[in-house]
């Protein structure tokens, strides 16, 4: 805590990275310390590898001014992760999770502080770590971290309002609206923001009640035309190129779709496959007793959570980027995977 401090007292200017494809948990816990810097007078910035969802936009707001994204704008960014003086890096066990801004990171060697909730944090990339697993989200941890900060003392009313509700909003979204990952802290973080003047109804329906309809009639075709079940219980559908196309689907709105599968009553597993340009992009749910981290891991390059994780595969690794031959090293994983699951 005492390096975190000194480190943002030292910092003239202060970058905040996140990994690549931010969800509401990287934004939130972004936006949150962005705004709380910014409340101390520090001049900050958020640098994204790829645009957030549009999704989250209502939580971004004014703050869009100060993010840069290097798919956008690379040479921007790049600049960005030189000339900081203290790097922030959230919901991210190692920097390669940043994809392009990771090798301007790691050039960069100013202190480097992390925030996060991933297994198996790359501890000698960075200065000093903040990381526990068992807690629901970065935005929750960086909660904790803010409120040991000189100036908040504890007091969640004396975090900035606006950081306050990207906490929320990151917490929320990570837990899936607290189905998942909730621990007693997550209540009792959830209750003194509350109590702390967030307007929780607001952001649900930010969060919940403003989807496009293109989204619901995906899932419709997805779960009618799509949804495989394997003898082993594994539940997986595959999103191919055109039918994201037919269906108009932008980055953001197949969010929660993995988890549906999973209330199927024989269900242990739910995976959900994206093809994407040069990749597919794979995201892995599971019941207790079976590690959607140990698949994501070992099939697919990835990792994350015990139950939640996610990873991706290369077009032309192994298989010739087909939907087909996808298909089937899906089967042959799903096979492998559940022969040496002996829980
Ligand atoms: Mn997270």
């Amino acid at each position: 805590m005492d390096f975190l401090t000194a480190s943002v007292s030292r910092a003239t200017d202060i970058a905040i990275v996140t990994h690549t494809h931010p969800d509401g948990d990287a934004m939130g816990c972004s936006i949150a310390l962005l705004c709380w810097l910014e409340s101390i007078g520090k001049k900050a910035g958020i640098v994204l590898d790829d645009r957030y969802p549009e999704s989250l936009e209502f939580m971004v707001g004014e703050y869009g001014s100060r993010i840069t994204v290097s798919e956008e704008e690379p040479g921007k960014a790049a600049a960005a992760l030189r000339n900081c003086d203290l790097i922030f890096c959230l919901d991210l066990n190692s920097i390669e999770r940043t994809e392009s801004l990771a090798e301007h990171i790691a050039a960069n060697r100013c202190p480097k502080i992390l925030v996060d909730h991933h297994l198996n944090p790359a501890v000698g990339q960075f200065s000093a770590i903040f990381s526990e697993t068992g807690i629901s989200s970065a935005s929750e941890l960086l909660y904790n971290v803010l409120l040991a900060v000189p100036g908040i003392d504890s007091d969640a009313r004396k975090i900035p309002l606006k950081a306050a509700e990207a906490l929320l909003t990151g917490m929320t979204t990570d837990t899936n609206n607290f189905a998942n990952s909730v621990y007693p802290s997550t209540f009792r973080m959830a209750s003194e923001l509350l109590a702390a003047g967030v307007d929780r109804d607001r952001i649900l329906s930010d969060l919940y009640m403003n989807y496009r309809e293109n989204r619901f009639r995906l899932l419709g075709r997805l779960l009618d035309r799509n949804l495989r079940i394997t003898a082993e219980g594994a539940a997986y559908i595959i999103i191919d190129a055109d039918t994201y196309r037919e269906f108009d689907i932008r980055e953001g709105e197949t969010e929660g779709f993995v988890n549906m599968p999973l209330g199927i009553k024989n269900v242990r597993m739910s995976i959900l496959l994206k093809e994407e340009k040069d990749r597919f992009r794979v995201s892995v749910r599971s019941k207790k007793g079976v590690s959607a981290n140990r698949f994501a891991a070992e099939y697919f390059n990835g990792g994350g959570h015990e139950l939640a994780s996610g990873g991706k595969l290369l077009k032309g690794s192994g298989f010739d980027g087909g939907v087909r031959e996808l298909e089937e090293y899906l089967k042959k994983s799903i096979e492998d995977f559940f022969e040496k699951e002996t829980i």
